[in-house]
């Protein structure tokens, strides 16, 4: 790929779906409804924007990584060193922290393509004593993520696609750091420094673990109300820390587990999406989801459903 093929999209030519919620204008805050996420790719369109930094203006010719702190030969990388390692693309969730609330839900699935890290930091030759990173972004208020070295040395990407088109502004790009498995909060836009740390001089922040929790939504369950029909069927989607999800179980008004039909498999750092056919009757119905993963570790969401017919 050449770096000409893929033109960088200019200001303001991503449009994003007419149905999301603007929470905040500056800097842009977006968070699409629950009911346009059913798919099982995330449209960028459709795809939540958490910003907490004004989005800074940044070409690709003028974008540039330095990885330096405890290693041997500190680099600095420009967009074009991204081309000459292999390609890598997986699915992969993007999790907010505040998730789901009031028919809003900051989750999406996408595909990632860039370079793994991990050749760059080989590249500049990590120090022994290395035992973290920061992780700075671009702009006048600059971000900063703290990662253990062993989970950004062994899943960390530069990503500069997603859903092969080129990655916006508004997401990151021209080169955002990917974390699958970790909160998306972690997942670094505009990335411009990785300074690596021995864990003495690492603050507190960088010893939280990030891990997604493995939960699940609901995509067509709007304030908890459902219609009385024959049958219903109850869609959703469940995700784990990037250890793939195995089996959804569920169970009615405390009832027995009964298996939910599993969707495609689009790796095990995607979110998998389930469907259950269920014939409910006017009421207050006890919903309980279970999500296993393929650790064997699971956990149960419940919900309170209401059926009514008006
Ligand atoms: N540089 C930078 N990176 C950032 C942020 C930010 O404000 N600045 N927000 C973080 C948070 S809190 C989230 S939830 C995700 C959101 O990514 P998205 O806007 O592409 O959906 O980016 C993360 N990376
Ligand atoms: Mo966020």
């Amino acid at each position: 790929m050449s770096l000409d093929t893929i033109p960088l999209p200019k200001e303001g030519t991503l449009s994003k779906d007419y149905r999301m919620q603007v929470t905040c204008e500056e800097p842009p805050n977006l968070l699409p409804p629950l009911a346009i996420l059913d798919e099982a790719v995330t449209p960028v369109e459709r795809l939540f924007v958490c910003n907490h930094q004004p989005i800074p203006s940044l070409s690709r010719k003028h974008w540039e990584l330095t990885i330096d702190g405890l290693v041997r030969h500190p680099l600095t990388i420009g967009f074009s060193d991204l081309f000459r390692e292999p390609t890598s693309s997986f699915f992969a969730a993007l999790i907010g922290r505040s998730q789901i609330a009031e028919g809003y839900a900051s989750i999406a699935n996408v595909e990632w393509i860039g370079a793994p890290v991990a050749l760059f930091l080989e590249a500049a030759g990590m120090k022994p004593q290395a035992g973290f990173a920061a992780c700075w972004s671009y702009g006048p208020q600059p971000m900063v993520r703290y990662l253990p070295l062993s989970k950004l040395w062994q899943d960390g990407m530069l990503a500069y696609a997603i859903n092969g088109q080129p990655l916006p502004p508004l997401h990151g790009g021209p080169v955002r750091l990917i974390v699958p498995g970790w909160s998306s909060a972690y997942w670094l836009k505009w990335i411009a420094q990785i300074t690596l740390l021995s864990p003495e001089r690492a603050p507190a922040a960088a010893h939280v673990d990030g891990s997604l929790a493995i939960d699940c939504c609901l995509f067509n369950l709007p304030n908890g109300v459902l219609r009385p029909a024959r049958y219903t069927t109850l869609r959703g989607a469940a995700w784990s820390a990037a250890r793939g999800v195995a089996q959804v179980d569920i169970s009615i008004d405390e009832g027995p587990w009964q298996t939910a039909t599993l969707d495609q498999n689009l790796g095990p750092r995607a979110w998998r999406r389930f469907s259950f056919r269920w014939s409910a009757s006017s009421g207050t119905h006890l919903l309980a989801v279970r999500v296993s993963d393929n650790s064997g570790q699971s956990a149960v969401r419940r919900w309170q459903i209401d059926v009514r017919s008006s």
